[in-house]
């Protein structure tokens, strides 16, 4: 009987500017307008001063467990910068600077991980609340790609998610889904290398992980998750995929946590110092400003000015996520659905009695709303 080859493929690397500071003209000349990297720089230095507070607050008591973002800003920034205001962004917890550049408050992002639910309460961008069930989130993207091919709106669902997440169940129905149905969603995966202390080549033996969306018939592509340029072309393309042809990519951006796993973690313990300093040196800021100062497009003055504004927006948004007022123990009811259920109104109100398993109907008219007793 004989042999043939029924597939083959390969997976292509895509890369624009290196950490050597060598661009691409080919690939990324004219992609992005000069004001616009500039703009890009500028808000990574404010999501830089934003993650160096929020680890500090965690640190003083002030805040709950941070999962720091430094050194993964580009992956989700390109794809804000890219999407469309009726796309949806569907983020896990290290996507801070693709949110902020969509509109996303700064402030409900330290209230989430104060503990408070009005962080994920979300009117003024079309982006989901921090997912922090690994992988989750992806079948949320595949949902709103299949309503928004229902509704023949044009919008389409780009979500985040990890190395580790693609060893999730969630993911590889999501993908199968998307492929299948012809969703216009765009999967994006921020491969840091390491899923807290697990390195990626114990939970995937193959070369790539972009060869995991292979399997369902998607595009796949591999990109220097560090270099904007070649992120936001992968980027383009991948939506363009979706808008266009209703088909969903996947796109392993090959990245680096440069803080530890969250603050409840001490990546020293599993990670080599050597391992570190060298993607230290691919540090997207370096690398973003090599480039914007060879082209005279940045300054010390500039960058002392931006660093200056970084610290008092911070300061500001840290203000307002500490001076709102408590929440009311009504917010856990309030927030479940839309309208509040027979149900959720009489735990509501249980809530306020003054024993355990006290018949609501016994606590007086007139009790204190919201208070907790
Ligand atoms: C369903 C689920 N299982 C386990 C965890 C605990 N957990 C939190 S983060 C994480 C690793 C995620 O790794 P990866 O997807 O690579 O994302 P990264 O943190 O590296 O950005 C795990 C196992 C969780 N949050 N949710
Ligand atoms: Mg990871």
């Amino acid at each position: 009987m004989p042999v043939k080859t029924v597939f083959e493929t390969k997976i292509q690397h895509v890369s624009i500017l290196d950490e050597l500071g060598n661009f691409d003209e080919a690939l990324g000349g004219g992609l992005i307008p000069d004001e616009d990297v500039v703009a890009m720089y500028k808000h990574i230095l404010v999501c830089r001063r934003f993650d160096e507070i929020a680890f500090k607050l965690q640190r003083s008591g002030r805040m709950g467990t941070y999962p720091e973002n430094r050194g993964q800003e580009v992956p989700s920034l390109a794809a804000a910068y890219v999407l469309q205001k009726k796309d949806w962004m569907v983020t896990c917890y290290r996507e801070n600077a693709g949110l902020f550049w969509r509109g996303l408050p700064m402030e409900k992002i330290l209230l989430h991980w104060m503990g408070d639910e009005r962080g994920n309460h979300i009117d003024e961008c079309n982006v989901t609340p921090l997912a922090i069930a690994i992988g989750s989130q992806m079948l949320h993207a595949t949902g709103l790609g299949w309503a928004s091919k229902y509704q023949k709106n044009g919008a389409i669902a780009c979500t985040f998610f990890g190395d580790g997440a693609t060893s999730e169940g969630d993911f590889h129905e999501a993908a199968n889904f998307a492929a299948n149905l012809n969703l216009p969603v765009v999967f994006v995966c921020q491969n840091n290398g390491w899923a807290i202390s697990t390195p990626t080549k114990v939970e995937c033996s193959a070369p790539t992980v972009a060869q995991r969306g292979l399997a369902y018939g998607m595009e796949c592509v591999q990109v220097d998750g560090n270099d904007l340029f070649a992120m936001v072309r992968v980027v383009k393309d991948a939506v363009e995929n979706a808008r266009k042809n209703n088909r969903p990519t996947f796109i392993e951006a090959l990245t680096y946590r440069l803080g530890d796993h969250t603050t409840a973690d001490d990546a020293r313990r599993y990670r080599d110092a050597d391992e570190l300093a060298m993607w230290e040196k691919r540090d997207p800021v370096i690398r973003l400003r090599n480039y914007l100062e060879k082209r005279d497009l940045w300054s010390q003055e500039q960058e002392d000015g931006q660093v200056a504004l970084a610290e008092t927006t911070v300061a500001a948004v840290v203000k307002i996520a500490e001076e709102i007022d408590a929440p009311t123990t009504n917010d856990i009811f309030d927030s479940m659905y839309e309208g509040i259920t027979p149900e959720l109104q009489k735990q509501r109100q249980t809530l306020r009695t003054s024993s355990l398993g006290q018949d609501p109907s016994q606590v007086p008219a007139k009790s204190q709303e919201g208070a907790v007793q």
